[in-house]
């Protein structure tokens, strides 16, 4: 990575402004005078683009002429957020910028609010992959993003008297100026139909005839690199009809049925399901699945065939293939299928390259987040695709698992691909285990939970298969643009090589105690706490005071990150303000955001719950400005970069075992707050880092989790035995808070216990309250608190994603750095 000060100083502020110019006239048909902010920004983007354009190029003739290996990452989702802010950071362009559009009497920051979100992702697993995108080119790495271009993207979240409503993303109505459409690599996918044996030479061969056959088109986006290095792209491929449209029904007068086809080849890429941890178990999804992975490898094939023909030899040397999570896993008997059945290979020699081309990343340990398809369903859509899984199997069970479990049928059956039943399956995990050099978990307590929990077997098997990535972030994003007085001060007081040199920050720990430091880290958590309080009053209109201490949970809505035991805590803490209006608490203010899949009951039914009890605390005089609560609406990317500067308490309340890693905990603590978490996922890493005096543990371990629920788990053992507890889950079955309609919020009270309480809420609410009191007291302590919270920043280095990357690079993808010419 080049050094900050070795960087090329691309622009003037005043060649910036003759080339918005140039764009608003040219590409934008308009004039200073006449400009909406949307033309401005796209004027801007436009000039931008120039230098983004001038780097992929350089980019992809580096990478040609030196016939790179590069790490293709096939990916459901890509949560990019926007671009144009990142890249005015990615390109130092980011002051030149301000200045040009200031001298053209226009605001930077009010331009940036122009640009929709890239929301193409759900949550953790979509953002990771977009941070891991930003590190690959920064480092250097030759890399390509393959993904779905969805035309909507994940749900705009709208609130209706409490409730949350789904409306349709449309984040490229007016069109994208990023993007570049490629449509000399327009690929055909080929779909249902049936598989014929034809006998040729004396020799079997297997021909699909398919019955629908589906044209991808790729649209290129540019990922900029920080300091001048790569630009790498993402390519996101959209569904089209092989035909137009059928121009002899069209013509016979049946405009309607003319166009059927094309509606339903659009359908593929029309939507990203809005669910994260659940399989679909719809035949769209699974189609959606392999029209982007077979796209992508055709793709993939085509590339190394422009440069080596039928020369096998080199393949595994220049590609690697890495599924994020097992969405894009029918990837492997994808490769197996045009490796025999096009390229005319033999099936040890195809295993050989496609076994030592793929590797998996695992991101859950949810049952029901784990893929497995109904095995009709498979066959319908994919019948070639289901003979290479059976042949796959055999060789696996007959060869490698006979030979260590000799006649041993029950652990075949645990390991088959297939698990059979009343309703047979197709287990994707499996499969991806199977056809991988390397399997991953996310954190450290997460992948020694793979280990033991989820594949003990296939550890047994293969001992050095199973290792751990922990994820990061990148901070250029997540520290350099969205809080840039902190960046700021850290230029100043650490080296300025920190947003490629996290580790660098650790020099902060040094000032932790330095009382003008500690002023200024402070002085810059209470502006941004200003700015995030005009945010909520323009999104909700509800008035939050500065001063108070910031308690933010940002994530997805789900039971088992617990979002309601941070309710029922507010709602002791209400209780007990009720109960004693003296009572001597720091005022605080907690913040939500969150979207909830849109068939997931009990989820949407918190959010309500949420936006209901916060209506009533907040319009209560009696809590004496003490006690307020907010949920933003419509969570994404882009107003996380508004929260995590602000905050100052990070909620990482999941069920330990549960949380695979998370990420916004390393993107809060970052900015300097304090966690308030379980040993869960990364949480403990954080921990470790940070020191256990500077965040806040509480509840049961992975360990007492496991203990408590095989001794049987009773909630009402808690409910019946906390006075507290009791009154404030029986507060939910009135209509306290839900004036009119008693039994409103009941659905969650009946979860937690005739329900069983599956995530142990009432089992660590007490211990959950406690850790609050610490947090109080150290608040009240301001020294102390800003010595955390430096401790804090200063102590996250491990969780850039330039060291996830590079761990991956050392570990399973064995690239090398290729910086651009001309760079
Ligand atoms: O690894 C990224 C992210 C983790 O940080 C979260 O802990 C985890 O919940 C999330 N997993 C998913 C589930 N997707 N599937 N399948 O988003 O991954």
């Amino acid at each position: 990575t080049r050094s900050a000060s070795s960087r090329k100083a691309p622009a003037t502020s005043k060649a910036l402004q003759q080339k918005i110019l140039h764009h608003l006239h040219t590409t934008q048909g308009t004039y200073p005078e006449k400009a909406s902010a949307l033309a401005w920004w796209e004027a801007t983007a436009a000039a931008i683009n120039e230098f983004v354009m001038a780097g992929l190029t350089d980019t992809q003739k580096t990478h040609s002429r030196y016939d790179t290996r590069a790490v293709n990452y096939l990916s459901m989702e890509f949560l990019m957020g926007r671009l144009l802010s990142n890249n005015l950071h990615n390109l130092h362009l980011f002051e030149t910028t301000d200045k040009a559009l200031a001298a053209l009497g226009q605001n930077l920051t009010d331009i940036l609010e122009q640009e929709p979100d890239m929301a193409l992702g759900n949550g953790g697993l979509g953002r990771l992959a977009a941070c891991f995108l930003d590190s690959l080119a920064t480092l250097n790495y030759p890399a390509v993003g393959y993904g779905i271009h969805y035309e909507h993207g994940l749900f705009e979240q709208h609130f209706r008297n409490g409730r949350q409503i789904e409306r349709p993303d449309d984040w490229r109505e007016y069109g994208n100026p990023w993007e570049v459409c490629r449509p000399e690599s327009v690929q055909q996918i080929k779909l249902y139909g049936y598989v014929e044996t034809v006998y040729e030479d004396g020799r079997a061969r297997k021909v699909w005839h398919p019955g629908r056959n589906i044209k991808a088109v790729p649209w290129d986006i540019p990922v900029v690199g920080y300091n001048g290095a790569n630009v790498n792209i993402l390519r996101l491929w959209e569904s089209r009809a092989t035909d137009f449209f059928d121009w002899d029904v069209f013509n016979a007068g049946g405009y309607v049925d003319a166009q059927i086809e094309q509606a339903e080849a659009e359908a593929i890429s029309k939507v990203l399901y809005p669910n994260d941890e659940t399989e679909a178990g719809k035949e769209l999804r699974l189609i959606q699945q392999y029209f982007f992975s077979a796209a992508s490898l055709a793709d993939i094939v085509r590339r190394y065939q422009r440069a080596h023909g039928d020369d096998w030899t080199q393949f595994p040397k220049l590609v690697a293939i890495q599924l994020n999570d097992t969405h894009p896993a029918v990837a492997i008997p994808e490769l197996m299928r045009i490796l025999i059945d096009d390229k005319d290979m033999d099936w040890n020699h195809a295993w050989q390259l496609c076994h030592q081309v793929f590797s998996y990343t695992n991101h859950t340990l949810l049952p029901e987040a784990l893929e497995k398809w109904d095995l009709h369903l498979f066959e319908k859509v994919l019948p070639r695709h289901l003979e290479l899984i059976y042949e796959i199997n055999h060789h696996f069970l007959t060869e490698e698992v006979e030979q260590k479990w000799p006649g041993d049928d029950g652990v075949k059956s645990r390991l088959s691909i297939i698990e059979e039943g009343a309703r047979r399956m197709v287990r994707m995990g499996h499969l991806s285990v199977i056809g991988s050099h390397r399997v991953n978990g996310v954190a450290e307590v997460h992948s020694e939970l793979v280990k033991s929990d989820l594949f003990p077997d296939f550890h047994a098997l293969w001992p050095h298969k199973l290792t751990n990535v922990t994820n990061g972030i990148t901070p250029r994003r997540w520290l350099k643009a969205c809080n840039p007085r902190l960046a700021e001060l850290i230029d100043r007081h650490a080296s300025k090589d920190w947003p490629v040199r996290l580790d660098k920050l650790q020099k902060l720990t040094d000032l932790a105690d330095d009382a003008r430091f500690q002023n200024a880290f402070m002085k810059i958590k209470h502006e941004n706490k200003e700015e995030l309080a005009d945010v909520i009053k323009a999104l909700t209109g509800i008035e939050v005071d500065p001063g108070a201490i910031f308690d933010i949970q940002i994530k997805r809505l789900h039971e088992y990150k617990r979002q309601h035991l941070n309710l029922l805590h507010i709602l002791a803490l209400y209780r007990r303000l009720l109960e004693n209006p003296d009572h001597d608490m720091v005022p605080r203010v907690f913040i939500f955001g969150a979207k909830a899949a849109p068939g997931y009951r009990l989820a949407k039914d918190i959010i309500f719950a949420i936006n209901k009890v916060a209506d009533r605390i907040n319009n209560d005089e009696r809590v004496g400005g003490k006690l307020k609560v907010v949920m933003l609406p419509n969570y994404r990317v882009s107003l996380a970069e508004k929260m995590i500067p602000a905050a100052d308490v990070s909620e990482q309340i999941s069920t330990a075992g549960k949380e695979a890693s998370g990420t916004g905990n390393m993107k809060l603590a970052l900015n300097g707050a304090l966690t308030i978490g379980t040993l869960d996922g990364a949480n403990i890493e954080i921990a470790e880092e940070a020191g256990e005096d500077n965040v806040f543990i509480f509840g049961l371990t992975v360990d007492e989790v496991k203990a408590l629920n095989s001794r049987g788990y009773n909630p009402y053992d808690y409910y019946l035995n906390d006075a507290e507890l009791k009154a404030v889950v029986d507060w939910l079955d009135t209509d306290y808070f839900t004036p009119g309609q008693p039994g409103a919020l009941s659905s969650i009270k009946h979860s937690l216990l005739d329900g069983g309480d599956p995530f142990l809420v009432l089992a660590d609410f007490r211990s959950y309250a406690e850790a609050q009191l610490k947090v109080d007291a150290r608040y009240r302590d301001r020294k102390a608190w800003a010595r955390s919270a430096i401790i804090n920043t200063a102590t996250m280095g491990k969780f850039n994603s330039d060291r996830s990357i590079q761990d991956y690079v050392d570990r399973i993808w064995k690239l090398k750095p290729y910086p651009r010419d001309n760079a």
